[in-house]
């Protein structure tokens, strides 16, 4: 079994879309291995997203991901970080997977409902940024 980590964004979250996109996780076979109901402050969605500092919409991203609650998770399954990037689809959900979390749920690149690590090592990274021991299981 690998784990990987998503977080449910703030347009996801203020359109009241939460509860399907769980169900759509769950029916996919991930299994929740800790989950909270958070908001990032910028600076907490500054640091989430250093990797991108020198990308031009930047400012932009966290400007979004601090403006309202989030849902943090981690989830396991087999092949969980590759197979957790299929069930969300294209970054742009106008390229994305018809069946996909993000073509059913996203609106434009920057808002685009889910975010989902890109390997094994993000997944951990990205895990403890939110979680501590004691609130995984
Ligand atoms: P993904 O979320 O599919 O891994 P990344 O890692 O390229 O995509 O980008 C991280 C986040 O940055 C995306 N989820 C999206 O919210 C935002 N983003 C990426 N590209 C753009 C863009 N061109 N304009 C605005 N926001 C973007």
């Amino acid at each position: 079994m690998n784990r990987t980590f998503t977080m449910i964004k703030p347009d996801a979250t203020s359109k009241g879309y939460t509860g399907a996109i769980l169900d759509h996780i769950i029916k996919a076979g991930f299994s929740v291995k800790a989950m909270k109901w958070t908001k990032l402050t910028v600076e907490q969605a500054g640091q989430f997203y250093e990797v991108h500092k020198e990308r031009p919409f930047y400012g932009e991203l966290v400007a979004f991901m601090s403006s309202g609650p989030i849902v943090a998770a981690i989830l396991e399954k087999d092949n969980a970080v590759a197979d957790f990037r299929k069930l969300i689809g294209a970054t742009n959900p106008a390229q994305a997977e018809e069946g996909t979390i993000r073509k059913k749920f996203a609106a434009s690149m920057g808002e685009n409902a889910v975010h989902g690590s890109d390997s094994d090592e993000n997944a951990q990274i990205e895990g403890n940024f939110f979680f501590a021991a004691t609130e995984r299981f």
